[in-house]
């Protein structure tokens, strides 16, 4: 108990001090993303595939169970073989000083809530435990009632300070408050309007634009990042012959063009969720790197994003035809905290983790044989195209025999879906109806009405591409590269 409560007393201040001072210093968050960054790909793979993206809140919650079997075992070891309890505190401390100067742009504040821990941590648990062991003869009742009573101030203090420090987080939130009072500029060059055709009436269909709130999140960031919109500023640098810097207000004011673009996660399993469309507003990065013109031997751009990401994304995508922007507004408001306010990356046709970094900051002309993208050392290929595939949204579940509406989305970013088509069982394939295109860059819906017999069947889907190469059904994991293979679903008929 001694050594709970003295973990809770200076976590909890710990916390606090962080909230007031160093937001990124916090020793639970610090920690937790220093574990994001070191555990094995497989074993991040493990857990979001458990918990999906609730994957942050598990990592948290066993970090609390940690602290508190070590601080169980911090104080058996003060009161039995004192001072290792207290070594065992100063020690979890320097871990969260050492994760809190690892994380990007770190600075001597950042030491603060390390240090309150360890001295708090320490004071707590030596008092406590003195009161254990410096017991006088025939007076035990009397000490007991005294103990628990500091072991329940320091714990409340403790847990007093957590929430004080969470509460003061929501109230100083410069970026929220900006967020809130910005309003985009209008496009000026808008995109083309979304035709009807591009959706199908069909019930249950995934929405041709995904609403930002129902929109995949992914990245590795424990506490969003939260930029002041007034000191945000993305550098071009490297090989380049001029540098290029740019505020947030010289951004809006450039020429910002609107674009409807699908976004999709490399970790996306066949008929996954993690993909979105959605119309973003943004300025070409093609514009801004022929401001800074890249020297010959560039074949790179390493984003960098505040928190310290990494995106190695090809040249030729960036400077090319299509839409690759810099974006501030996605489905018509600001960006979301979330989604990378202030300005992110979207580039069509290339998966997120190489080309669409959040909270980005700088662009670095560089080349693959000499940096490489967060994701390449952990596993992933350093090129991530978009694979061509398809996914059935509809039917959910079981249905009564007699026609039945088979529906879902294809994409083949950056070269169009030509064709989609169903097979149920091992029969024919047959020909879906496909709804207008938006783009090639966008994802389209497709229906295929089928005449479905009592019994249980399976029903599958492939896509064909613009340039006539059907979807393989040859299954491959996520990683190093996509998924391939076919989407199929096993639906019961009566
Ligand atoms: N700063 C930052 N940007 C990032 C990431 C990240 O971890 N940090 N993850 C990337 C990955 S892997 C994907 S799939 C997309 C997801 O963008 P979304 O969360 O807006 O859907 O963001 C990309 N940009
Ligand atoms: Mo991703």
């Amino acid at each position: 108990m001694a050594g709970v409560a003295a973990a809770i007393a200076a976590l909890g201040l710990a916390e606090l001090v962080a909230a007031l001072l160093a937001p990124t210093a916090s020793p639970v968050l610090a920690v937790g993303a220093l574990i994001i960054d070191l555990v094995p790909a497989w074993v991040k793979d493990l857990v979001i595939g458990f918990f999906g993206t609730a994957d942050k809140l598990v990592l948290i919650i066993s970090i609390g169970l940690v602290v508190l079997v070590l601080a169980a075992l911090a104080g058996i070891l003060e009161y039995r073989r004192a001072p290792w309890g207290r070594v065992l505190v100063v020690a979890a401390s320097a871990l969260a000083l050492f994760a809190a100067f690892t994380r990007s742009g770190s600075a001597a504040f950042d030491a603060l809530p390390s240090l309150v821990a360890a001295g708090v941590g320490t004071i707590v648990l030596t008092v406590l435990v003195r009161r254990l062991s410096n017991r006088p003869a025939g007076e035990g009742a009397m000490d007991r009632r005294g103990f628990l009573a500091f072991t329940g101030a320091s714990a409340g203090v403790g847990i007093l300070a957590l929430i004080g420090g969470q509460l003061l987080l929501a109230g100083t939130r410069t970026a929220d408050a900006a967020r809130a009072l910005f309003t985009l500029p209008p496009a000026s060059v808008p995109g083309a309007p979304i035709a009807a055709g591009a959706s199908l009436d069909v019930a249950g269909i995934t929405p041709i634009v995904t609403a930002n709130r129902d929109f995949y999140r992914i990245d590795t960031a424990l506490q969003v990042p939260r930029i002041d919109p007034s000191t945000w500023r993305l550098r071009i640098t490297g090989m380049v012959e001029n540098e290029v810097e740019i505020s947030f207000a010289e951004l809006l004011a450039l020429p910002l063009e609107e674009s409807t673009t699908t976004l999709a996660c490399v970790s996306n399993y066949v008929g996954g969720d993690l993909i979105g469309n959605a119309v973003w507003l943004g300025y070409p990065i093609r514009k801004l790197l022929e401001r800074a013109k890249p020297t010959g031997d560039a074949d790179m751009v390493l984003s960098t994003s505040s928190d310290g990401f990494t995106a190695g994304t090809p040249l030729e995508a960036l400077t090319d035809e299509r839409n690759a922007i810099l974006a501030v507004g996605m489905n018509g408001v600001p960006l979301p905290l979330e989604h990378g306010y202030p300005v992110r990356m979207v580039v069509p046709g290339l998966y997120g983790y190489v080309s669409a970094t959040k909270w980005v900051v700088e662009l670095k002309l560089t080349r693959f044989d000499q940096e490489q993208g967060y994701w390449t050392p952990r596993g992933w290929s350093a090129l991530g195209p978009v694979k061509l595939s398809s996914r059935i949204d509809v039917p959910r579940s079981g249905v009564p025999a007699g026609p039945v509406v088979v529906a879902g989305v294809a994409w083949s970013q950056h070269v169009g879906v030509s064709a989609v088509q169903v097979q149920i069982d091992d029969g024919d394939w047959n020909d879906a109806t496909l709804a207008d295109a938006i783009s090639i860059d966008t994802w389209r819906q497709w229906m295929y009405t089928w005449p479905a017999t009592p019994g249980s069947h399976t029903v599958r889907v492939r896509a064909t591409d613009a340039e006539g190469r059907v979807q393989t059904s040859a299954t491959r994991d996520v990683a190093p590269d996509g998924a391939t293979g076919l989407h199929q679903i096993s639906v019961t008929v009566t």
